[in-house]
C-alpha cells in the first residue's frame, strides 16, 4: 500500500513541483483514500484521485487598481475551478498577501472534499488574490473589488460558479463584488453567498463556520458522554470564524480564553464574555484594529506578542486562524496540557505530523474539512433560498445547520471508525467526500 501511495505522490509532486501547500492536502488525502481505492473494485484502476487533482480550469488574471495617493497598483486574481462533478463550483475568495497558486490549489481541493460532506449539491472552488486588504481606505478596498470582478464576471453564474468569502472577504468586499457583477451583467442573482439581508443574504451565514465548528465538537463529545459545558476552550484567530466559535462555545457553557490575529494572542483567564466579544467584534468587523488593543480595554487579561495561544492549557482547542498554524511541538504542548478535543475552524490549520500526533493519543480530533463545512453548508442553504425567492428564519436555517453538521460526524464515524472503536475524522471525512465525488464521476464518464 505504502508503494502505491509513493507512486501516486511522486507523479503529483513532478506535476506541482512548487506548490507545498496543495501537496500536503493532497498527501493526507491520498494516504486515506488509497487504501480505501485499492479494496473497492468499482473505483479500482480508474485513475479517479489522479483526475481529482487536476483542477477543470485554473484562472489567473492582472487586478489593476488605483490607490488614494494616485498610484496603479497591480495584483494577481485567481479561480480554481476545482471540480464540478455534484454540482457548480463553489468555494470562497481569499485576499491575503500569501495568495498564490499552491494555497489556493489546497483550498479548493479541500472545498471539493468538504462540500460533498455537507450532502447539499455544490463542487469545488476557490479564489482570491495577493492584495493586502490591510491599512486600506474603504474606497481602495472598493476599487479593488470592482476590478477583481471586471474580469471574474465572465467566468462566473449563479449555475457556474458562486464564490464566497474567506480570509480578508467579509460582508463588505461581497457587498461591492456583487454591485460590480450586477452592473456588468444587468442581472440580480445569486452568484455571491454571505450577501447583506436585504439583498438576497441568508440569516446565520456570517455565524454559520464558527458554530458549525462548536456543534460538530458537540457531537464529538456526546461520543464520549460529555458536554461543552464548563470547558476550557481556547480559540486562534479573531474574524469571522473565531468570533462566532467563541460565541457558541460560550452560548453552550465554556470558557473561552484566547483570541489572536498574526500579530500575538490574548489570554484572559477570567473568559470571554457577551460584553468583551461585542468589544472584539466591533474592534475587528468596524475599526479594523488589533487583538492587542483587547487588553487596554480589559488590563486582567495578557497581551503575547508573537505567539500562537497552543501553549495554554484547556480542554478543547479551536484553530480559527489559518493554514499551518499548529506544528509539532505545539500538539505536544496541547496534549501535555490535557487538551482532548479539537474542532478545526480553519483550512489546514495542523501540520501533518500535528495531525499524526493528535490520532496517536486517539483524542477527538476534527479535520477542518469536517467540523468547518458549516459556512459553505450554510451558503447553500442561501443559494437554495435565492432559488426559491423566499426567506427562511434564523431557527430555520440554524436547525437545517445543526442537522448537516449531526450528520457530516455521522458519516465520519461511517468511514473512519477503526477496529478497537477510535473513530479516525481525518479518514472518516476523506473517504465519505470521495465517494459522493467519486461516484458521480463515475456515472458521467471520462471528461
Ligand atoms: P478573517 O479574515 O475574518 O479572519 C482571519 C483571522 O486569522 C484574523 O484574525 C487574522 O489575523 C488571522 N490570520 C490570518 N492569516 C494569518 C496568519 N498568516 N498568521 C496568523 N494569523 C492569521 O477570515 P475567516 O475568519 O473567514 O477565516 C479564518 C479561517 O477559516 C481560514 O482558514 C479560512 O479559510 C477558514 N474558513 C472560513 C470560512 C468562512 O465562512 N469565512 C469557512 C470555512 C473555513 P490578521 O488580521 O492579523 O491577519
Ligand atoms: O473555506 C470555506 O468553506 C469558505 N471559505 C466558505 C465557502 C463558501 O462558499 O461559503
Amino acid at each position: 500500500m505504502k508503494s502505491k501511495i509513493k507512486a501516486f505522490m511522486d507523479l503529483v509532486k513532478q506535476r506541482n513541483q512548487f506548490e507545498p501547500e496543495f501537496l500536503q492536502a493532497v498527501e493526507e488525502v491520498a494516504e486515506t483514500v488509497i487504501p480505501y481505492i485499492v479494496n473497492n473494485e468499482i473505483y479500482y484502476g480508474k485513475n479517479i484521485l489522479l483526475r481529482m487533482v487536476e483542477p477543470e480550469r485554473v484562472l489567473m488574471f492582472r487586478v489593476p487598481w488605483i490607490d488614494d495617493s494616485g498610484e496603479i497598483v497591480v495584483n494577481r486574481g485567481f479561480r480554481i475551478e476545482m471540480n464540478s462533478a455534484i454540482g457548480p463550483y463553489k468555494g470562497g475568495l481569499r485576499f491575503h498577501p500569501t495568495v498564490n497558486l499552491s494555497i489556493l490549489k489546497f483550498l479548493a481541493f479541500e472545498q471539493v472534499f468538504k462540500n460533498a460532506l455537507t450532502t447539499l449539491p455544490m463542487g469545488g472552488g476557490k479564489g482570491g488574490a495577493d492584495f493586502d486588504p490591510k491599512g486600506k481606505s474603504d474606497g481602495e478596498i472598493m476599487r479593488f473589488c470592482q476590478s477583481f470582478m471586471s474580469e471574474l464576471f465572465r467566468h462566473i453564474g449563479p449555475n457556474t460558479d458562486i464564490p464566497a468569502g474567506d480570509i480578508g472577504v467579509g460582508g463588505r468586499e461581497i457587498g461591492y463584488l456583487f454591485g460590480m457583477y450586477k452592473k456588468l451583467r444587468n442581472e440580480f442573482t445569486g452568484v455571491l453567498t454571505g450577501k447583506g439581508m436585504s439583498w438576497g443574504g441568508s440569516l446565520i451565514r456570517p455565524e454559520a463556520t464558527g458554530y458549525g465548528t462548536v456543534y460538530f465538537a458537540q457531537s464529538m463529545l456526546e461520543t464520549r458522554n460529555d458536554t461543552l459545558k464548563g470547558k476550557v476552550v481556547t480559540v486562534s484567530g479573531s474574524g469571522n470564524v473565531a468570533q462566532y466559535a467563541c460565541e457558541k462555545a460560550m452560548q453552550l457553557g465554556a470558557k473561552v480564553v484566547t483570541l489572536s490575529d498574526s500579530g500575538g494572542y490574548i489570554y484572559d483567564k477570567d473568559g470571554i464574555d457577551e460584553s468583551k466579544l461585542a468589544f472584539v467584534m466591533k474592534l475587528k468587523n468596524n475599526k479594523r484594529g488589533r487583538i492587542s488593543e483587547y487588553v487596554e480595554k480589559y488590563p486582567n487579561a495578557k497581551y503575547i506578542a508573537g505567539e500562537r495561544p497552543w501553549g495554554v492549557k484547556c480542554d478543547v482547542a479551536m484553530p480559527c486562524a489559518t493554514q499551518n498554524e499548529v506544528n509539532l511541538s505545539d500538539a505536544k504542548k496541547l496534549l501535555a496540557n490535557g487538551c482532548f478535543v479539537i474542532s478545526e475552524g480553519a483550512n489546514m490549520p495542523s501540520e501533518p505530523d500535528a495531525v499524526h500526533a493528535f490520532q496517536a493519543a486517539k483524542i477527538l480530533y476534527a479535520p477542518g474539512k469536517a467540523s468547518n463545512a458549516g459556512g459553505v453548508a450554510t451558503s447553500g442553504l442561501e443559494m437554495s433560498q435565492n432559488s426559491l425567492r423566499i426567506v427562511w428564519t434564523r431557527e430555520e436555517v440554524d436547525e437545517r445547520l445543526q442537522r448537516i453538521m449531526a450528520n457530516i460526524h455521522k458519516n465520519c464515524i461511517k468511514y473512519g471508525k477503526q477496529d478497537d472503536g477510535y473513530v479516525d475524522y481525518v479518514t472518516g471525512a476523506n473517504i465519505a467526500g470521495f465517494v459522493k465525488v467519486a461516484d458521480a464521476m463515475l456515472a458521467q464518464g471520462v471528461v
